[in-house]
């Protein structure tokens, strides 16, 4: 079937569309912008199946995240809006068993895989904080599990070990270092999940892939749309705080060659975290906010490993675009991770102040 013919199930009319072009950087799904003559474009994305096992389940979680955002939203923010299929359903299945959905494009608006100042950082620390509100009402129990834990560390360490184990693509035997690395920061790790377990921290309605494209921006840099609602499931605000901080106040691009390249941006990080929590300050109990600064290292500690274990399993879950694309990623991670560390106290230190002056 093709692309158009994909389209019209969306009660899209062929002679309208003027060009349909891949779109985005996502490492997931593929994704095409759909221009028309008329004055709406679209986004249609093949849904990754591999990832995701059960399509609809997956999109009725969108959709109630959908309603309830329109029930409760602001003007200053948009909703994602999905087209419907011929038969009243989110998406469409084709005759390979391929799902596809579409979404309107939201006008105007582009997204950043690098934050290159502290004002788009604060719109960005915004957007997915009055997210977070907005869906404070919201019970995370109504939310299936569709990708059961996801960030759990102990779970990431699992899936680390057994991809050691087998050394699908014999690439084991290239990364002591890296395996090493990993294995001697694990303790200091647990340490959010061992709160959630004894019940110091809530499990909230989190939105889980915060990286900072998956924010929409206007033309004068104003956070107009959080999208990518694909994981929003329940989870530790450390989560969405602390995935967002490492892409949203990294110096440079999540895949960065050159190392020295990549720190923690501190400016960008005050800038984020001042967006962030002029939603959310007064949401969170004590425990969270004293935990919070340590999120950035948990969140770039867990995906730095994913992409590590992805590059072990020879690259079977992460869009690549090189052979070592996944092991770049692992080690911005990691130098990442290491400037955190270092601005560790610094870090600490602005988020309290920030939420004193809230106070
Ligand atoms: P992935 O899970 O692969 O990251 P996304 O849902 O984030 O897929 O979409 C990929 C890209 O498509 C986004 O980063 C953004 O650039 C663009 N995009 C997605 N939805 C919209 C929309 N409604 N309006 C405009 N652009 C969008
Ligand atoms: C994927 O879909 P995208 O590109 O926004 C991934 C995230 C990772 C991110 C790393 C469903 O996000 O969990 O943090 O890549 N999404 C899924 O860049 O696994
Ligand atoms: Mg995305």
């Amino acid at each position: 079937m093709t692309l158009v013919n994909i389209c019209t199930e969306f009660n899209i009319d062929k002679k309208q569309i003027v060009s349909l072009q891949p779109y985005g950087s996502g490492h997931i799904h593929d994704t095409y912008r759909v221009e028309t003559s008329e004055n709406v474009n679209y986004i249609l994305q093949k849904i990754n199946r591999g990832i995701f096992a059960d399509v609809p389940l997956m999109q009725k979680n969108i959709e109630k995240v959908i309603d309830h955002l329109m029930k409760r939203r602001s003007i200053s923010q948009q909703v994602p809006e999905m087209l419907l299929a011929k038969d009243g359903l989110s998406y469409f299945q084709d005759e390979d068993e391929e799902y596809w959905r579409m979404f309107v494009f939201i006008k105007g608006t582009k997204t950043y895989d690098c934050v290159s100042s502290p004002e788009i950082a604060y719109e960005a620390g915004s957007a997915f904080g009055n997210f977070q509100r907005l869906l404070q009402d919201f019970d995370p129990a109504f939310l299936a599990d569709t990708l059961p834990r996801f960030h759990d560390i102990s779970y990431r360490l699992e899936l680390f070990d057994n991809a050691i184990q087998n050394d699908l693509a014999k690439r084991v035997s290239e990364i002591p270092g890296e395996i090493d690395f990993i294995r001697s920061r694990i303790g200091r790790m647990t340490r959010v999940l061992n709160l959630g377990q004894k019940g110091r921290i809530p499990l909230r309605v989190t939105h889980n892939d915060t990286k900072i494209n998956n924010v929409l921006f206007d033309e004068h840099d104003k956070a107009v749309c959080v999208i990518d609602l694909d994981t929003v499931m329940s989870g530790y605000i450390h989560y969405d705080f602390g995935d967002a901080i490492r892409t949203g106040a990294a110096s440079a691009e999540e895949d960065e060659r050159d190392l020295e390249k990549m720190f923690i941006d501190m400016e960008l990080f005050e800038a984020y975290s001042r967006g962030f929590l002029s939603y959310v300050h007064d949401l969170l109990n004590e425990t969270e906010k004293k935990t919070l600064a340590f999120a950035p290292q948990l969140m770039t500690f867990i995906i730095g490993i994913r992409f590590l274990t992805d590059y072990i399993n020879g690259d079977i879950y992460f869009k690549v675009k090189k052979a070592d694309h996944n092991l770049i990623r692992w080690k911005a991670q990691k130098k990442l991770l290491l400037s955190m560390e270092e601005h560790e106290d610094e870090m600490c230190d602005i988020i309290k102040s920030i939420e004193k002056e809230s106070d």
